[in-house]
């Protein structure tokens, strides 16, 4: 071996074996033509196999899935989700990549600075587009599942918009009311349909707080302790608690919107003219009502 060396590094009198890759290269400068029959080739190669597969290692791990066209976006969530371009970064042409819209609440489906995710209907089936993406519907296809109702009437009447079979299964509905935040949640099959402010229990008379259901309704409660009307009335407890409209005196005084966002009441929950009834249409009897 030591003879082997020595003819081919002729220049290199004991050289330093922790060098030996180097010592392999300058073999290498110095007779060009003698690497393949090189003893210590095998072991450079098993070497280097063995870097290349610790540099692939974290590359596999950090994979990203494909985004083809660089918007932000994956191949598979335009596809399957925002249904979008994967090969068009800026799919409805206003100059925002279909990435930038999605974050910052636009849609990237209908081009202009007015077309919120909230607002924004691209197949005018009664759906915004950001509905129709927590649904998982199809913002281009009025009728998803193809059973002949819109996703838009689906969702009114509480059907899932993903599912043919459904004639007789409806998405749950909830009523979440924020103690904290003073807003309550109108939740469909685990999405919020629309979110209200509120005034609940004031610090000595307050709102529980727990799981609870519309016990009874009614369009327009008397209350006697208070001596004031309670219009679109849900009771969802059995010592009165209930969500209603501002209340409104016999002489046809009614309670100021302004007290909406701040807990002022006897320990009911009340809504703002408008959404009481949107609440009380919507909610039958046994909807759960949680309050935090
Ligand atoms: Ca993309
Ligand atoms: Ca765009
Ligand atoms: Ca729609
Ligand atoms: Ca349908």
């Amino acid at each position: 071996m030591a003879q082997r060396l020595c003819h081919c590094e002729p220049q290199r009198s004991s050289p330093p074996t922790s060098f030996w890759l180097d010592q392999d290269q300058t073999s290498r400068r110095s007779n060009p033509g003698r690497g393949q029959n090189d003893g210590r080739r095998p072991l450079d190669i098993l070497l280097l196999a063995v870097m290349l597969v610790l540099l692939a290692l974290p590359l596999h791990a950090q994979a990203s899935p494909i985004d083809s066209d660089g918007d932000g976006l994956s191949d598979e969530q335009e596809t399957t989700l925002y249904r979008t371009a994967t090969h068009n970064p800026d799919t409805d042409g206003d100059g925002y990549s279909d990435g930038q819209e999605i974050k910052n609440g636009f849609s990237p489906l209908l081009p202009g600075p007015q077309s919120k995710l909230s607002t924004s209907d691209t197949d005018r089936d009664g759906l915004s587009d950001g509905l129709e993406y927590k649904f998982k519907t199809d913002p281009t296809n009025p009728d998803t599942d193809g059973d002949g109702y819109s996703d838009g009437a689906e969702i009114h009447n509480g059907y899932d918009p993903t599912d043919k079979m459904d004639r007789d299964k409806k998405l749950p509905r909830q009523i979440e009311i924020d103690l904290k935040g003073q807003r309550m949640k109108k939740i469909l099959g685990g999405v919020v349909l629309a979110e209200y402010k509120i005034s609940t229990g004031k610090w000595k008379t307050p709102t529980p707080k727990g799981t609870f259901k519309v016990l009874n309704k009614t369009p327009r409660a008397w209350s006697k302790a208070y001596g004031l009307y309670m219009p679109w009335w849900m009771a969802f407890t059995a010592q009165g608690h209930g969500i209603h409209e501002l209340p409104e005196w016999p002489n046809g005084y009614k309670e100021g919107t302004n007290h909406l966002g701040t807990p002022v009441s006897h320990g009911c929950v009340r809504l703002g003219i408008g959404p009481a009834k949107e609440m009380y249409d919507w909610a039958p009897i046994g909807t759960p009502v949680v309050v935090r």
